[in-house]
């Protein structure tokens, strides 16, 4: 027995992206319906981003996503660099006039979905074997079993937010995709502890034993990260070698600093930057990490979710209200153009702060040194960095 619906709009994955845009268009008058592969709890249990852009901070104020984030998320006016025991303060806020916030994306995933839930917008979890048809129509269909139930909703739009492991990118033909990869010979090691932060902003460093960086979720809870092989697994990381390792590679003051403890979470995570072009096909649409995903460096992965489901909004609603697809053909160039300055930069960051294995003293060592002595000397190179740290507008 089948059940079959109609929607506008159907969104596949409950992600940020996924829940972002069904509360957007639900404020453009346009119904949607997400499809989530995992349970809730599952969604919300993942711990990922921390770092919210000035820009996306806003966005998420203007659709009434701000009250707890401004209370309970921390405004950071600048971040710390620390190279050769130096530490180095770009001050956002003096350099440019913003800020970033630092709130958890788990936070924000609850505040994501308390929404659209009084919005009345459906988001149907455990939502199985999703396939996509017909989106080269003008009324594509999109099959999913729930409890075993094969359900199908017809619809105008598909728009694929299944995050980086997502299946709808393969709607897009294989003749029409691209994918450009650089994947880099490390990874990260992160660690969530209910420990009071070292400093009150992020320290980012570039040590000869690796990358580490401090940051936090609040003032009692800390995340921080270092540098590990990029085949390490958690198990390779017990909390002692962790702490060990975070304090022999931050400068003294922070190192003395550092409060330790045990370990409520921990990930291994290798580091890429990957885009697949286009990021749209017909009346299927790519928002997120299923179309694209950058190394933590840059703190840019959730926040160009967050730009490209405004960009989409912005372009659906132009098409439900005018009639016009004008936004919809130029979705795709449009978030692209900001996703390559985003992946830029998540790449020079994370190419000045890493220990690349086997440049002890050759000539990217060198440049590297170059590039950080040029940075803790230049008032502009701050001013460059801040600018696209805190986020480019949209
Ligand atoms: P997401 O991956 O968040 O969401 C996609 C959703 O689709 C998931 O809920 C998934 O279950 C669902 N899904 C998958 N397949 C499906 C299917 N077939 N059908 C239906 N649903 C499906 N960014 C930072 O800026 N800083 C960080 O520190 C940071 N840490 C990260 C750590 C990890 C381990 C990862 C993976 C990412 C991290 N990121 C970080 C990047 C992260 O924040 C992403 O950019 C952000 O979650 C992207 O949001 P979405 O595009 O919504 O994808
Ligand atoms: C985090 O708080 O998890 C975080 C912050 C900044 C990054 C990456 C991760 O660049």
């Amino acid at each position: 027995m089948s059940t079959t619906d109609r929607a506008p709009v159907v969104i596949v994955g409950g992600g940020p992206a996924g829940s972002l845009l069904a509360l957007l268009l639900h404020r453009a008058g346009i119904e949607s319906v997400v499809l989530e592969l995992r349970t809730r709890e599952h969604v919300l249990e993942r711990v990922r981003a921390g770092v919210i852009e000035n820009g996306s901070a806003d966005l998420l104020r203007s659709v009434g996503l701000g009250d707890r984030m401004d209370v309970e998320g921390l405004r950071h006016e600048g971040v710390n660099l620390a190279f050769r025991g130096q530490l180095l303060r770009i001050y956002f806020t003096g350099l440019t006039g913003r800020h970033v916030v630092v709130y958890g994306q788990t936070e924000l995933q609850k505040d994501l979905y308390a929404a659209i839930d009084a919005a009345g917008v459906p988001l149907i979890d455990e939502a199985e074997d999703i396939s996509v048809s017909g989106a080269e129509t003008d009324s594509p269909t999109v099959s999913y079993l729930k409890n075993g139930v094969p359900r199908t909703i017809h619809c105008d739009f598909v728009v694929g937010c299944d995050g980086a492991h997502g299946i709808t990118r393969d709607y897009v033909p294989a003749h029409r995709r691209v994918a450009y990869e650089r994947e880099y010979p490390f990874g990260w090691v992160g660690v969530l502890s209910e420990t009071p932060p070292v400093r009150h902003e992020l320290i980012y460093a570039n040590h000869e034993r690796g990358f580490a960086l401090c940051s936090m979720r609040n003032l009692h809870r800390s995340r921080y990260y270092v540098q590990g092989l990029a085949h390490d697994r958690v198990e390779d990381w017990p909390d002692q070698r962790f702490w060990e390792e975070l304090k022999a590679r931050l400068p003294e003051g922070p190192a003395n600093d550092l409060v330790t403890g045990p370990s409520l979470e921990k990930l291994v995570t290798p580091l890429r930057s990957w885009v697949s072009e286009p990021m749209s096909h017909g009346r299927l649409f790519l928002a997120g990490d299923v179309a694209h995903v950058v190394p933590p460096t840059g703190a840019k992965g959730l926040n160009l979710a967050i730009s490209d489901v405004f960009y989409l909004s912005e372009a659906l609603s132009g098409f439900y209200s005018t009639g016009s697809g004008a936004g919809l053909e130029e979705y795709s160039t449009t978030a692209l153009r900001r996703v390559w300055k985003a992946v830029r930069f998540s790449w020079w960051m994370t190419m000045m702060m890493h220990r690349f294995p086997g440049t002890s003293e050759d000539f990217d060592r060198k440049l590297q040194t170059a590039e950080l002595e040029f940075l803790f000397s230049s008032e502009s190179a701050q001013r460059s960095m801040a600018e696209q740290y805190t986020g480019l507008p949209f």
